[in-house]
């Protein structure tokens, strides 16, 4: 049996602007179980960052533990890589970022690595704002150790163990808007039609943008009482605004769109074009985005696409007030500018 995926290629295989084809964006061959949703993440990452044009080596793409976070190992082999301890993903990406501002920061993790022990470290850096993308695939459950509920399992959900949630689930896209993200979306890893949008409008997107991604577990959690199962979230999914990214080099008609349709200018000069399914739905109101994913969610249903955007977002960099230059691309005089500096900004205390 072979492990690795052959090095052949067509020589009129598509090439994007940067001359590079699909398979230029791929990782390794994965060791996940035939079938599980983050395979279908990888398939859904590799195709927005190929059509986005991204040069592989300006991306950093960070990770904790669980079959989730195994992922970026399969997507976007000439990148960037850190696999981080569970849940510790969010200080690692921080960290990077502060040393380059200028690399492009995927963060990849499951929904037991950032609802239970890594729930702290995913508030600060949301209320941060670091200019990242955070996907959680979310299945429920702890893959990688067999099973066990997620605390993202709504109450009475069961395992395939037959385990129920006894408690109330975190709805990360909730808490991702209660702590300050300017991007919200929910997707399906079975709908890459809607999936690959919005991770290149995420990408785009400058500040924390956070998606969490339904993504079955088919091993653990794929039976009739699950939340997360094919079945179930094929026959509950609710849509609250279709995306269509269209990037600035192909043409683009900035004007207003109709009443059911909106055009979005993303701080790259990138157009997100937002058409509403819900007619009363506003992606731009962080209130009603919270209530709507609630109410649906009451209603035994799941509401996906784009929840909330603000494309005016500032990013912890413009918070903070850094400088421009990434950080280690600083000389040693301009890090150390001499004793009269000292003396100067001293001065200005006294
Ligand atoms: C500090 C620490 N505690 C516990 C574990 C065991 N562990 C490995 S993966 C995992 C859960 C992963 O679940 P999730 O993030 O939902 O990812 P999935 O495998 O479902 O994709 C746990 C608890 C660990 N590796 N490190
Ligand atoms: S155990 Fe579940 S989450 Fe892990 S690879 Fe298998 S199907 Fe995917």
């Amino acid at each position: 049996m072979s492990y690795r995926k052959p090095q052949f290629r067509h020589p009129r295989l598509e090439v994007n602007d940067l001359g590079l084809t699909h398979r230029d964006y791929e990782g390794a061959l994965s060791t996940l179980c035939a079938g599980c949703g983050h395979d279908a993440i990888t398939a859904a990452v590799t195709q927005a960052c190929a059509e986005l044009s991204l040069p592989p080596h300006r991306i950093a793409k960070i990770s904790g533990i669980g079959c989730s976070s195994k992922a970026p190992n399969y997507f976007l082999n000439h990148a960037h890589g850190f696999n981080t301890v569970h849940g510790r993903m969010p200080s690692v990406a921080t960290g990077a970022n502060m040393a380059n501002r200028d690399l492009i920061y995927l963060g990849m993790s499951g929904d037991g690595d950032s609802a239970s022990i890594g729930f702290g470290q995913f508030a600060h850096v949301v209320r941060r704002r670091l200019n990242m993308l955070y996907m959680v695939a979310n299945n429920g459950v702890y893959g990688l150790t067999k099973g066990q509920l997620a605390a993202t399992a709504e109450q009475g959900m069961k395992n395939k163990a037959g385990e129920a949630s006894l408690f109330t689930d975190i709805d990360l896209c909730v808490s991702a808007l209660q702590f300050g993200a300017t991007f919200v979306a929910r997707s399906f890893s079975g709908d890459k039609a809607q999936l690959v949008p919005l991770i290149k409008a995420a990408i785009s997107h400058k500040g924390f943008a956070f998606i969490d991604i339904i993504s079955p577990c088919v091993t653990f959690n794929n039976n009739p009482d699950s939340t997360r199962s094919y079945d179930y979230v094929h026959d509950h999914i609710v849509t609250a605004a279709v995306a269509d990214f269209v990037p600035v080099k192909q043409e683009i008609r900035c004007e207003n769109g109709d009443a059911d349709s909106e055009d979005i200018c993303l701080h790259d000069g990138s157009i997100l074009r937002l058409s509403r399914i819900q007619p009363d739905y506003d992606a731009h109101d962080r209130l009603h985005a919270m209530a709507r994913i609630e109410q649906v969610k009451a209603e035994g249903k799941i509401l996906t696409g784009l929840m909330y955007i603000d494309p005016e977002a500032d990013d912890y960099h413009e918070i903070n007030q850094t400088t421009d230059t990434p950080l280690n691309a600083l000389k040693q005089e301009t890090l150390c500018p001499g004793n009269h500096v000292l003396q100067t900004i001293n001065e200005s205390f006294r």
